[in-house]
């Protein structure tokens, strides 16, 4: 695999279409034997020389998306959880869009969104918080499983969409009773996941500019893209109303269309490749291309967008023109443009 972001996508691609996807984030996880044993556990309280002989595999998310990955829910979701020494916990992505599950250890701070090591694998099959310890990329259908062999309280963040998608694991002594269920956590998950893509859904009514013009949003989010990231939910879709279905705008030769990330928790582009080639593979930050003109001859790329970026583009050509954001083409952010 190489580093190129592009080809990430183009994997995600891949496995998202094989796999159906749903709402309900945390409920469908748990594997019957992680459940039966958190309950049984419990159910034996006292017993504690018999619980530190069990270790327990819980399972937690990394995101949630509706089933067209439209909207997608930037968090884990199992509402915090504590174990003992020696347990471990499992985590299912579930989405086209690639979380990291990532425990820094000795790091003190988080490498850049664009470095192109966060789509590989750190550490081992535990964590004591001595080691720097990721997943890579994972997507839809993928695991990750850490044991925990010590005591203590161990933040971890999602490279992509952190600091905002970030989560704690609490390890008690091993043998400690367990304060929560994992029926508990599959219920608290859920009920996150669900409210995160309810809030990204009532996101489209945001869309502030006149309907089916010729200024879109590229992405949306419930918060305002000026103000703090959050984890809540976000829209992965290029927008010209208050609806996620993929735009098409007629223009005249010579006009122009503006595209604005209207979200604060992502970052994409709008990137238009040369009538009848592919987008060619670029590194992970896919720096601007072409000029501010296209004709259809020539790769032409906005660049990252940050949340608030605008990107005007001028059409000197007849034709009907793709775009896409080379980040979330796999989960069809996608447009059209129709120069008359
Ligand atoms: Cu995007």
């Amino acid at each position: 695999m190489t580093s190129s972001q592009r080809s990430w996508s183009t994997m995600a691609a891949a496995i998202g279409s094989a796999i159906c996807l749903s709402a309900c984030g945390g409920a469908a996880s748990a594997s019957p034997g992680a459940t039966s044993n958190a309950g049984q556990t419990l159910a034996l309280t006292g017993f504690q020389a018999f619980n530190s002989h069990m270790a327990v595999n819980w399972q937690s998310n990394a995101g949630t998306a509706d089933s067209h990955q439209a909207l997608q829910g930037l968090q884990f979701y199992d509402g915090g959880m504590i174990i003992d020494a020696g347990d471990s916990v499992t985590w299912t992505f579930r989405t086209g869009e690639p979380h990291t599950v990532t425990f820094l250890g000795p790091r003190p701070k988080p490498p850049s969104p664009f470095d192109p090591t966060n789509a590989m694998r750190f550490g081992g099959s535990s964590y004591d918080g001595s080691v720097y310890t990721s997943s890579g990329f994972g997507f839809a259908g993928q695991t990750y499983t850490l044991t925990f062999p010590k005591v203590g309280r161990y933040p971890y963040l999602c490279l992509l969409h952190g600091p905002g998608m970030h989560g704690v694991i609490v390890v008690q002594p091993a043998g400690s009773k367990y304060p929560k269920t994992q029926a508990f956590y599959n219920s608290d998950g859920a009920s996150a996941a669900f409210a995160d893509l309810q809030h990204a859904y009532g996101s489209l009514q945001l869309f502030p500019y006149p309907i089916d013009g010729t200024h879109l949003a590229a992405g949306i989010s419930p918060a305002p893209s000026g103000g703090e990231r959050s984890a809540e939910g976000t829209v992965l879709r290029f927008l010209d109303s208050h609806s996620a279905t993929m735009p098409s705008t007629t223009i005249k030769v010579g006009s122009t269309v503006t595209w604005t990330n209207l979200s604060n928790n992502e970052v994409h582009t709008v990137s238009f490749a040369a009538v009848g080639h592919p987008i060619p593979p670029g590194p992970p930050d896919q720096p601007p291309a072409g000029g501010s003109t296209y004709d259809g001859s020539a790769y032409t790329n906005s660049g990252v967008m940050f949340p608030g970026a605008s990107y005007t583009l001028k059409f000197t050509k007849k034709g009907t023109f793709q775009y896409v954001c080379l980040f979330h083409d796999n989960v069809g952010m996608l447009g059209t443009v129709v120069v008359q």
